[in-house]
């Protein structure tokens, strides 16, 4: 396909491009990790009626796709996929106050964050985002958390749901540890647990005692409706 390319001596006017144009050259600005030129993209799909879910799911996580692909690939390193992350914040950092706006009433209170040894944090960020739009009071813990972190966080918070987070094969096992945790303590009953992280399955969630595990955002904030309907529906005579 014959797209303008990002050349340094050739300016692109991004308000001249048509969408499909402008969200292919978002492609490339994630790739090289411009921020700014992800920012003004985003804030002209909103001008031009866009839906903030729109421009998160097709030119956002789009883009980042294909980061990913290439990074796998070894096209690309962690320098530039930092980068990458980065600019893709800045364009979340923009629609996450619009998507929370058109939200519904509370639905429930979710605690959620990346296990211990992992610093993967744009999928968690996503689900937060998604949560909090669709109603959830969220308590992000942030990423690197050791078990300790998160039974803390549920004794403080009391939440309905504790979401964890990995996105690597050597920290996912670490998830069960949490749970295990819980199980032991008498816990884990009193909390939805949901997991989600890209090297995850259904399997996997069922194998470490997760209520469910979540491909996706959409797919979390889905889940997260149904068992807590399913948990105020039973009481709390668990
Ligand atoms: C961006 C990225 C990075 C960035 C992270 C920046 C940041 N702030 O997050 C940086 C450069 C720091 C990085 C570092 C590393 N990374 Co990395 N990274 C990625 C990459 C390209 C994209 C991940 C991402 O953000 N995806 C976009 C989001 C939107 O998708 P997502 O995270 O899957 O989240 C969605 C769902 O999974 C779900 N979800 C996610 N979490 C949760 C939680 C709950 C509760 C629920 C319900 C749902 C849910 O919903 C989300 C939204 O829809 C992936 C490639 C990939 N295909 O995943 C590699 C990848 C995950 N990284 C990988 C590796 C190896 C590393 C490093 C070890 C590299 C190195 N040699 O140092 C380090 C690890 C550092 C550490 N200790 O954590 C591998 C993992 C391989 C494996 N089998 O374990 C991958 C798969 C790349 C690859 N194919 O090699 N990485």
């Amino acid at each position: 396909m014959a797209w303008p390319m990002s050349d340094d001596d050739e300016e692109i006017i991004l308000a001249d491009l048509n969408d499909e144009e402008l969200v292919q050259q978002m492609f490339d600005d994630l790739y090289d990790g411009l921020k700014e030129e992800i920012e003004e993209s985003v804030h002209i799909l909103l001008e031009r009626g866009w839906e903030p879910y729109r421009i998160l799911t097709e030119a956002l996580v789009g883009g980042m796709t294909i980061v990913g692909n290439d990074f796998r690939d070894g096209i690309l390193f962690v320098p530039e996929v930092l980068l990458a992350a980065n600019a893709m914040k800045g364009g979340m950092a923009i629609l996450k106050p619009l998507l929370i706006a058109t939200g519904a009433p509370r639905m429930g209170k979710m605690v959620i964050g990346t296990v211990k040894g992992d610093i993967h944090d744009i999928g968690k960020n996503l689900v937060s985002m998604m949560m909090e739009g669709a109603g959830f009071e969220v308590v992000d813990l942030g990423i690197n958390n050791a078990v300790e972190k998160y039974l803390e966080a549920l004794e403080t918070e009391q939440p309905d749901i504790l979401g964890m987070s990995a996105l690597l094969t050597t920290t996912m096992p670490y998830m069960k540890v949490v749970i295990d945790t819980m199980k032991e303590k008498g816990i884990r009953d009193d909390y939805i647990v949901l997991v989600g992280g890209a090297p995850l399955n259904e399997e996997f969630g069922r194998a470490i005692g997760a209520d469910a595990y979540c491909r996706d955002a959409a797919v979390a904030v889905e889940t997260a409706k149904q068992f807590v309907a399913r948990k105020h529906n039973q009481g709390v005579a668990r």
